[in-house]
């Protein structure tokens, strides 16, 4: 049995505005995966830099943060046994054409930034992420 974990999870904004916020926490929920925490926000330019800090430097940081700020997103906190890894799976890569059939990527985005779903990919960017917007209240 793997750690119980918690990590971060956000429907992007071009997931919630085609109407997949309940397939995907449906798949979720499916995957017995427990939602602790569940909320929609609409980052400003400055929060989605913050949340992306880590990619900074990339090529794609503007477009990335100009998508991301560019409507309303489902930001939720996932609890269960190795659950950091799980949520990785049920999304697919990063790339929606590399992503394995049958996963969130591969079923929905079209597009390598517009891929619908973010999920922490350790324990320490998942605590992290958690903590930008999450306060401990809110976590069940
Ligand atoms: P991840 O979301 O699978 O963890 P990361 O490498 O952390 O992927 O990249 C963060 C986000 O940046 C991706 O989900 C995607 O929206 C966007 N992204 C990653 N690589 C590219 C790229 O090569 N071009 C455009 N956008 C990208
Ligand atoms: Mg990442």
């Amino acid at each position: 049995m793997g750690q119980l974990e918690r990590t971060l999870s956000i429907v992007k904004p071009d997931g919630v505005s085609r109407g997949l916020i309940g397939e995907v926490v449906g798949r979720f929920e499916r995957a017995g995966i427990r939602i602790a925490a569940m909320r929609m926000l609409h980052m400003g330019k400055k929060e989605a830099e913050g949340f992306y800090a880590v990619h900074k430097d990339k090529p794609f940081f503007r477009t990335l943060t100009d998508f991301m700020s560019s409507g309303p997103v489902v930001v939720m906190v996932l609890e269960g046994q190795d659950v950091i890894r799980r949520n990785r799976e049920l999304m697919g890569a990063t790339n929606y054409k590399d992503a394995k059939p049958g996963t969130i990527r591969a079923d929905f985005a079209n597009d390598i930034e517009r891929n619908v779903v973010h999920g922490s990919d350790s324990p320490e960017n998942a605590a992290k992420e958690i903590a930008y917007f999450f306060s401990v209240l809110d976590i069940t």
